[in-house]
């Protein structure tokens, strides 16, 4: 039975009066931050700054998206990859798993190159006294840092934001005292570097290095600087009662109660194929241009709240705690150790990964790297690049329900730079069509196989799926946003590019079914019977999951558009004769083409449940036996693991409707580890700064645990929209507002004792619409800007 009825939008009860947590959007500290781990972080998608909050000297470690080593990539490294693919063939179909992994080798190239860390600015402030009632925090719903402390009765106030419209790094000095403000600015850099000082300016030029090598393969770092990279960073004193003075590479401000700097940076980043020292942007103008307009300081405050919020405010989440915001982050962080409960964290670290997301990856910039933006060394671990057969795309898990749709274009749109470098890559190494990506990417979009022509193991480095990963991001974007131009125009080549090349890639097994070969289960290794351990395999479940998924994705694309019959035909024909997935008999779902044991039983990758989670061709209503085995598989992995894999666990659990489960994992994946070189434990979990510790440190767990919580309150995968599909009994009451559901859809909740009492769903389509809610399911006709109060199920 039908049993909703139309609610005019003005009479919607304010959903936003009802959050009584104003404070939980806070990140509260009571003393300086002693490490990278515990400085907070400030973004507006290309500048980055981590802030120490320093009482004597402050620290600022400085970022921009665009910087990094390293110079346009040639695809064509080792035109003679493809020769082996058939001998590595051979030697799988004959069972020589060692021979095969010895000859894949020959189908490598180099490594990507590394994120580089921009450099510090530091000020040295003249203090002496005895400091009290120091505070810093970060309000991640105004995107502003605050440190504050007293000193002989002055009190003295810093505040930093990263304006995005504005484009430029704000920061304001007070004291309350008249004149008490004495202070020293000054850079300094990882990178081959100058400074100078004119005026009210201080300046930085330099450039990175042309490759620094990953840090577990050498410390290789080549400097040429006709080709590097360069950038620039221009501070300038935009307001003070003080006076300024210069000195050699520094600026001295005495006798000030105020100060307002500005600092703008750019780079000669001149897109992924021009070479950033010859064909460079001229990056000094670039950052002279920012500066030459500069707005009053509330001016720029306004401009930068109203812009940030624009985003940060779509969403408003309560796991039904009282109000925690004032405590101190790391109080709630041993508190939460100790077995205290507090959702409220849980709600902070949520609207975090979002914060995280509007600060570190916006519209025409960079994809948010290994590291969001924010890097502080030379050779950061992985090299801070993009790590496609998991961390990329799990930085963006959960942007689409998060409301965050404008943040996904720049992942979108580095897959199109991909597909420029993948169409050569695909063909030296495969001699296939369409275009390929393997498990590392840079800014170059570089696609190749790493391994440094050779010596890179085959469990990451020959592993040809990132691209079909990537491409499901194009799909999803479509799938909540229905915008059928962005489909048309940017999705759909790009999905055919990568259906293109599974194409030509897929082979036939020796019962006739269609597998990759050769093939890998990132990152795992296999034993088989006769003892032998390895990674290099046929068939294995990974590949044909996300194969099976963007075929899926690509044959939907088609029907939307009503184009290319023949080959959504080819792509049906080849779905229906791929390997299906296989149930083993400790009832798993099978990871290897054959049922064999794993060297690492609790391995941290779950590539295998590729298709319960990212994908969806398992499901619980759809494929309830295939579910089943995922949820074998699952336990016998165990909730444990590195950062980003305990939130791999939490989506699956949240997807297998286990709220229990994945609140287990959701509790390992924020105990805190302690702070940078301390960390001793074993296994992930959270910082003081709550970024998210692999460890060390990566952001990928962040997106993961965000996009997480957001799929144990509403999922809709199955062709259907659930409400709260696997919520734990902690969260029995609670309320959310601004979820988006695939369709076009926006929900806002209200329950109360494990009873939903409000259900909102404002359409941004017309069509029809499914929601379901306890196993009862409801059918609606949406009309677009519409909304509709749910109140066909139990308890509305
Ligand atoms: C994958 C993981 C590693 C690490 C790296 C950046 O290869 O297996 O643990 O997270 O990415």
């Amino acid at each position: 039975m039908k049993k909703y009825f139309l609610f005019i939008a003005g009479l919607l009860c304010s959903m936003a009066s009802v959050y009584g947590q104003q404070n939980n959007h806070k990140l509260i500290y009571n003393k300086p931050a002693g490490q990278f781990e515990e400085a907070l972080p400030l973004g507006n998608g290309r500048l980055g700054v981590m802030v120490y909050g320093g009482i004597f000297t402050e620290r600022f470690s400085l970022n921009e998206a665009t910087l990094w080593a390293g110079g346009p990539v040639n695809p064509d490294m080792n035109p003679g990859a493809k020769n082996y693919l058939q001998p590595v063939r051979e030697a799988l179909f004959a069972e020589n798993y060692k021979k095969a992994d010895s000859l894949v080798h020959f189908m490598q190239g180099k490594f990507s190159e590394s994120y580089a860390p921009l450099g510090n600015l530091f000020f040295d402030f003249n203090h002496k006294g005895e400091v009290s009632n120091y505070k810093r925090e970060l309000d991640i719903q105004n995107a502003i840092s605050k440190t504050s402390y007293q000193i002989d009765g002055t009190t003295y106030q810093r505040e930093t934001f990263i304006s995005h419209p504005d484009q430029l790094v704000v920061i304001r000095f007070t004291a309350s005292g008249k004149g008490k403000l004495d202070f020293i600015c000054r850079f300094n850099s990882l990178l081959q570097h100058n400074v100078s000082a004119r005026g009210k300016d201080l300046v930085m030029k330099g450039h990175s290095p042309v490759h620094a090598s990953p840090v577990y393969h050498g410390n290789e770092i080549i400097w040429d600087d006709a080709n590097a990279m360069r950038f620039g960073a221009q501070l300038k004193v935009m307001k003070t009662d003080g006076t300024v003075t210069t000195e050699a590479h520094s600026l001295h401000i005495t006798n000030a109660t105020e100060a307002i700097i500005v600092l703008s940076m750019a780079t000669s980043y001149n897109g992924f194929d021009k070479n950033p020292g010859t064909q460079g942007k001229d990056e000094m103008k670039i950052a002279a241009d920012y500066l030459k307009t500069i707005k009053p300081y509330t001016l720029l405050l306004r401009n930068h709240t109203a812009d940030f919020r624009k985003y940060y405010d779509r969403v408003q989440i309560s796991l039904g705690d009282e109000e925690r915001g004032g405590l101190n982050t790391v109080d709630r962080l041993n508190a939460f150790a100790a077995g205290k409960n507090d959702n409220a964290l849980i709600a902070l670290y949520y609207q975090y990964s979002r914060y995280l997301l509007i600060s570190s990856s916006r519209a025409g910039g960079m994809a948010t790297n290994l590291q969001g933006i924010w890097n502080e060394l030379m050779q950061p671990p992985w090299s801070s690049n993009y790590t496609t057969n998991i961390n990329a795309e799990m930085n963006y898990w959960g942007v689409e329900t998060a409301n965050l749709t404008e943040m996904h274009q720049p992942l979108l749109d580095f897959i199109g730079r991909l597909a420029k470098t993948g169409a050569v890559t695909a063909k030296n190494y495969y001699g296939a069509g369409g275009w390929v990506l393997h498990h590392n990417s840079d800014i170059w979009a570089m696609t190749n196989p790493v391994g440094d022509f050779g010596k890179g193991d085959p469990s990451w480095a020959n592993w040809p799926m990132g691209g079909n990963w990537m491409s499901t991001h194009l799909w999803e974007h479509y799938a909540f946003s229905q915008d059928k131009l962005f489909l048309k125009q940017q999705a759909y080549p790009l999905m055919k590019g990568a259906v293109q090349f599974c194409l030509d890639f897929l082979v036939a097994d020796k019962k006739g079914n269609l597998i990759t070969a050769p093939s890998t289960s990132p990152e795992n290794y296999y034993v088989t019977p006769s003892g032998y351990t390895g990674s290099l395999l046929y068939g294995g479940t990974a590949d044909l999951a996300i194969i099976r998924e963007l075929f899926t994705d690509y044959i939907k694309a088609g029907e939307v558009l009503g184009i290319d019959l023949a080959m959504r035909n080819q792509v049906k024909a080849a779905l229906q004769k791929m390997l299906p997935y296989q149930i083993g008999k400790e009832g798993n779902l099978q990871e290897w083409y054959y049922d064999w044991k794993d060297q690492d039983p609790r391995h941290r990758h779950l590539s295998h449940l590729f298709a319960a989670y990212p994908g969806y061709s398992i499901t619980s209503a759809g494929s309830p036996l295939l579910a089943d085995a995922v949820r074998k598989s699952l336990t016998t992995r165990t909730n444990d693991g590195t950062g980003w894999a305990i939130t791999w666990r939490i989506n699956l659990w949240a997807r297998m409707q286990n709220g229990e489960r994945a609140y287990d994992a959701l509790k390992k994946l924020l105990r805190f580890v302690g702070n940078g070189a301390e960390v001793k434990m074993k296994g992930g979990g959270t910082y003081a700064n709550l970024f998210c510790a692999h460890p060390p440190f990566q952001i990928d767990g962040n997106f993961g645990g965000g996009a997480g919580i957001a799929e144990m309150l509403l999922q809709s995968h199955q062709g259907f929209i659930e409400l709260l599909p696997a919520i734990p009994v902690e969260w029995k009451s609670g309320k959310l507002k601004g979820l988006v559901a695939r369709g076009g859809y926006v929900l806002d909740m209200e329950w109360k004792e494990g009873k939903m009492s409000s259900a909102i769903l404002h359409a941004k389509n017309t069509g029809n619409c499914r929601v379901k809610y306890k196993g009862k399911l409801i059918d609606l006709k949406t009309v677009s800007g519409q909304d509709y109060h749910l109140t066909g199920f139990n308890g509305i």
